[in-house]
């Protein structure tokens, strides 16, 4: 087996070293231009002509969950994209969100400001009925997020396009779902896949419909977010602010507004990392899957844009 390693922003040797003991047997190399055809590839944004070289894989391995960016080059329309399957993301996603909510719900900030500058002092305790969460996206990471948020005692919302039960979570679907949705929602979490449905899904029109004193989390994609709308309605008082790891630009531009903000807190794109231990079993489990004919999970479906 052929394995060709196109991942940008990646360090390759201990991912060839991790794919060697997993696959033994397997010829790996990083990818170069000109490189002969492989059967697959394990990838992290490439290039246009990597794709263009490797028409004929037999499955593309992201190794992130989002493939907006990989979806977005020009493939062949038979070419089989895998993307990561939780592979240890979606605890990491639970402790996020759960941080942000909680530091939210509880004014930890306003707690450590005091603190810091040697007030002994109390706030009112706040009620978490009043603080029901919306969680955008019920797939591998949404879901997980939702089971965590209900362990909080919080009221739990949760959007996706296809109806779905979960325990604990009052779910909506589709566009006839989304203001119900929106309207039942203070703290909003964005856990959808970015497609040409859901770019600019945060919106000053959205945003507004969630209840006064709203707080958004965006642990997806930037595109997303209309930051300027944000700004706005964080200026207006009817959102409280938001928590952001993921930009329209990454890294964050210096002089960009949120940086700064009082009432936003920015992570540098950490909410969930992928592991590269738990990656490799992953991804070397289902190419010998593939290899014996077997199916596998996580194909995106590309129509859908996930
Ligand atoms: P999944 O594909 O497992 O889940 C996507 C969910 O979004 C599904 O519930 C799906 O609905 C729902 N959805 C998709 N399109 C729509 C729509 N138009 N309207 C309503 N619901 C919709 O994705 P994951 O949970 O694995 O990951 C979600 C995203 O998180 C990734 O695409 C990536 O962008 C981001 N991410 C960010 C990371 C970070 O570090 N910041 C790390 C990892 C991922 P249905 O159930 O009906 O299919
Ligand atoms: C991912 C990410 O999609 O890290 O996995 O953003």
């Amino acid at each position: 087996m052929k394995i060709t390693f196109c991942c940008t922003d990646t360090r390759a040797e201990p991912w060839l070293q991790g794919l060697s003991a997993a696959l033994p047997g397997a010829d790996i190399s990083v990818w170069q231009p000109g490189a002969p055809q492989a059967d697959y590839a394990v990838v992290w944004a490439p290039p246009q002509r990597f794709i263009d070289e490797q028409s004929g894989l037999k499955a593309l391995f992201n190794i992130g969950a989002g493939v907006d960016a990989l979806l977005a080059l020009r493939l062949p329309p038979a070419m089989r994209v895998v993307r990561l399957d939780d592979a240890g993301m979606a605890v990491q996603m639970a402790e996020y969100v759960s941080h942000a909510l909680i530091r939210h719900f509880r004014e930890f900030d306003g707690y450590e400001a005091d603190t810091r500058a040697g007030r002994w002092s109390y706030r009112r305790p706040r009620l978490r009925q009043d603080f029901p969460v919306g969680i955008m996206g019920l797939g591998v990471l949404g879901e997980r997020v939702a089971r965590a948020v209900a362990q909080f005692d919080f009221p739990v919302r949760g959007w996706s396009r296809s109806p779905r039960q979960l325990d604990g979570v009052r779910c909506y679907s589709g566009q006839q779902g989304f203001n119900d949705f929106l309207a039942a929602t203070r703290v909003l979490v964005n856990l959808l896949p970015l497609t040409p449905e859901t770019r600019d899904i945060m919106n000053r029109e959205t945003l507004s419909r969630l209840l006064p004193g709203a707080y958004v989390i965006n642990v997806a994609r930037g595109a997303h977010l209309v930051d300027e709308d944000l700004l706005a309605l964080i200026e207006s008082g009817h959102v409280a602010g938001a928590t952001l790891d993921v930009f329209r630009t990454e890294p964050l531009p210096a002089g960009h507004p949120f940086w700064q903000h009082p009432h936003i807190t920015v992570t540098p794109h950490t909410s969930a990392r992928t592991l590269r231990g738990e990656s490799i079993a992953q991804i070397a489990r289902k190419m010998a899957a593939l290899e014996r004919g077997e199916p596998i999970a996580g194909v995106v479906d590309a129509r859908r844009g996930y």
